[in-house]
């Protein structure tokens, strides 16, 4: 079952463990008792929950699992999330308080109130229904991190409309996919990003991807790059509209509307094991329920006191969760970053940090490896002494990072959560709470307070202290998936199909628990990889590639990356037994994959090799290949239908190939 590779398993043996200070844990918001809580009445404690909310009809009945899996969640109750996450805010006397300190990649900035949001808001949903965007209609948006993706995501919100964010690297092919499958009415995006220091085009691209789209109305821009951006901005009359032009005249009042508990707030879409993305469906009153409370019980906010920095991007569900979501419905005081973190130099992090006296900042191991790199001099340089609170989220975190992490930003001092969850579950499943939890470098540890979730073996047993298997969910969750869009039968397949005769929803990572039953993540089993953090299925990757006329057969693999923790290495049989591989056709083929999804799945390596290796059901042998791309010696050949392949292959690669 899984390959770990043997930096995981080094993950095991880690004996420290670091106990909360006693001052960090008198004022802490969760206490230990929350567990038993949560384990005694489950429904009572997700209801006291829900109370963090404003519902303007009162459910009936917690959970509904009569239709499993499909949840209902608060039966019968009523709210608008969108009221949730800010007019109830400025209604308590909070309209003041700063809700979104943005730091545009140049240098510009702009601070958001509370009711600055509840203006904008507002405004933005009177032009979405001016637009004629209903409840239940679609809109796609494909924005960098300004503070309109999350006005209009927001704006949807507060009209029962879905959203479908799209991660503003992704490809014109890559959106059309998801503008498609969700039938989207509209699409929000800009004229241009700011990246690394230069303006590059956004619009253009998004008028490619929608060149023939049928559901399509209209196209709102928001003007970022102006006159930065050297190329026209591509107009089509009639379909396009600034969103200055239409937002701005718009009025501030719009009086949000209650909408059942079970209705559809947004889909995001994810990789799965095969090339068609899965559009991830989450509804309001659960989710919002467990993004509130999680927000609140792992990063230990105080509202008002703290201020929080997520660097993810809207385009990923943590972006979702943990800066539009949970946040706002906490009235976080929070920052948000346009740009990359070494733009214009690499301590770009730690002096906003320092400016906004960040207190809380939740980032993915990627990132940290990367400052690891760039050496601890930098964080040095700057009066990090606000932090409070560290966080970790994406994929595991070795323990040299983490102790890195907590030395050199943490100041020994700071808590670390090490939060698992997924882009399915919606919110924080597994993870330390602070103050509560003695933290230990790579763990994620243990289920939160009301979250259940098991390591079990091939059938579907629980394994013990010490055991490793596949991570499962035994238990409905408030803010779980609600479904895969448009595929019910897709669905029950891919989650609950492996332990069908337990209903245990399969999350697709290993896992093991350690002596003292802590839980230790240990990375997918199946054919997704993770890089810095974004899943990208193998499969996505292998049709790019055998799309270029050149390329006949792929196979591609997850080698672990000291810096992205899996980096993309593809193996590729060229057609016609051509000979090429030259370094030009290599890069040619690297670009083409990042022009079919999107940079991030740009091959770290191409192997041009004679032969893939394959069993005799003609499944290909992933395992041989990354041992192969990991430089390892090449395990266990006997289940190949040829076992001179391998061969071929090293010394075909030996020779240049
Ligand atoms: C939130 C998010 C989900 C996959 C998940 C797992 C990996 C996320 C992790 C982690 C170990 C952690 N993952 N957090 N692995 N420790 N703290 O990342 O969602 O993009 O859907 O990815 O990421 O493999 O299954 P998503």
């Amino acid at each position: 079952m899984t390959e770990q590779s043997p930096a995981l398993d080094n993950l095991l043996t880690e004996s420290r463990t670091f106990p909360p200070s006693e001052d960090f844990a008198s004022r802490a918001n969760a206490t230990a008792d929350w567990y038993a809580k949560g384990d005694e009445d489950r429904d009572a404690f997700w209801a006291e929950q829900a109370h963090r909310l404003h519902w303007d009809t009162e459910w009936s009945q917690v959970v509904d699992w009569s239709d499993a899996p499909f949840a209902k969640w608060f039966v019968g109750g009523k709210l608008n999330v969108a009221y949730n996450c800010v007019d109830r805010h400025v209604e308590a006397g909070h309209g003041d308080q700063v809700a979104i300190h943005w730091v545009g990649e140049p240098g510009d900035t702009r601070d958001l109130t509370y009711a600055d949001l509840k203006r904008e808001v507002s405004k933005a949903a009177n032009a979405l229904l001016s637009l004629g965007v209903s409840a239940n209609d679609r809109v796609a948006i494909q924005l960098q991190m300004v503070p309109e993706a999350i006005v209009a995501m927001l704006a949807c919100a507060r009209i029962g409309a879905l959203h479908s964010v799209v991660f503003g690297g992704f490809s014109p092919s890559a959106l059309r996919q998801r503008v498609d499958d969700a039938e989207a009415k509209v699409v929000i995006t800009s004229d241009g990003q700011y990246r690394r220091g230069k303006a590059a085009p956004m619009k253009a691209n998004v008028d490619e991807a929608l060149e023939g789209a049928e559901s399509v109305e209209k196209v709102l821009v928001v003007r970022r790059t102006g006159d930065d951006l050297d190329a026209e901005v591509p107009w089509t009359e009639g379909r396009d509209v600034w969103w200055h032009e239409l937002v701005d005249g718009q009025s501030e009042e719009h009086t949000p509307e209650a909408f059942d508990s079970e209705h559809p707030l947004y889909i995001l879409y994810t990789s799965g094991t095969t090339g068609k993305p899965k559009g991830i469906l989450h509804t309001s009153g659960g989710y919002l329920t467990q993004a509130a409370y999680t927000h609140n019980a792992v990063f230990d906010h105080k509202p008002g006191e703290d201020v929080y920095w997520c660097t993810a991007d809207i385009g990923w569900v943590t972006g979702h969760s943990y800066i539009v979501y949970g946040p706002l419905a906490n009235r976080a005081t929070q920052v948000v970053y346009e740009g990359t973190p070494n733009t214009p130099h690499e301590g770009r992090h730690w002096e906003i940090v320092q400016k906004y006296k960040v207190s809380i900042y939740y980032t993915a191991p990627t990132l940290i490896r990367t400052f690891m790199k760039w050496g601890a001099d930098i964080p040095a340089k700057y009066d990090l002494s606000s932090l409070r609170v560290l966080g970790s989220v994406g994929e595991p975190i070795n323990p040299e990072a983490w102790m890195w992490y907590r030395e050199n930003i943490g100041a020994e001092r700071c808590p670390i959560v090490d939060t698992w969850w997924q882009t399915e579950t919606g919110a924080i499943m597994i993870s330390p709470l602070p103050g509560v939890t003695s933290t230990k470098p790579g763990s994620a540890q243990r289920p939160l307070p009301g979250i259940s979730a098991k390591v079990v073996d091939d059938k579907g047993d629980e394994v013990g202290k010490g055991g490793g298997g596949y991570l499962v969910l035994d238990k409905p969750w408030p803010a779980m998936l609600r479904g895969i869009w448009g595929d019910n039968e897709r669905y029950r397949d891919t989650y609950w199909s492996r332990f069908a005769d337990q209903g245990y929803y399969f999350a697709g990572d290993g896992a093991k628990y350690d002596a003292d039953g802590d839980v230790w993540l240990l990375g997918r089993v199946d054919d997704v990889m993770n890089i810095s953090g974004h899943r990208i299925s193998t499969t996505e990757v292998e049709s790019a590639l055998v799309s270029h006329p050149t390329v006949a057969e792929a196979a591609v693999v997850g080698a672990t990356d000291p810096t992205t923790g899996q980096g993309i290495v593809a193996f590729v049989i060229l057609r016609g037994g051509a000979e090429g591989g030259g370094d030009e056709a290599i890069q040619e083929l690297r670009n083409h994959v990042a022009k079919e999804i999107g940079p991030i799945a740009k091959p770290r390596q191409i192997m041009v090799v004679p032969e893939l290796p394959k069993t005799r059901s003609g499944k290909i042998m992933r395992r041989l290949l990354r041992d192969v791309a990991e430089n390892r010696e090449v395990g266990d050949v006997t289940t190949l239908a040829d076992s001179s392949v391998m061969d071929l292959i090293s010394s075909g690669l030996k020779t240049g190939g």
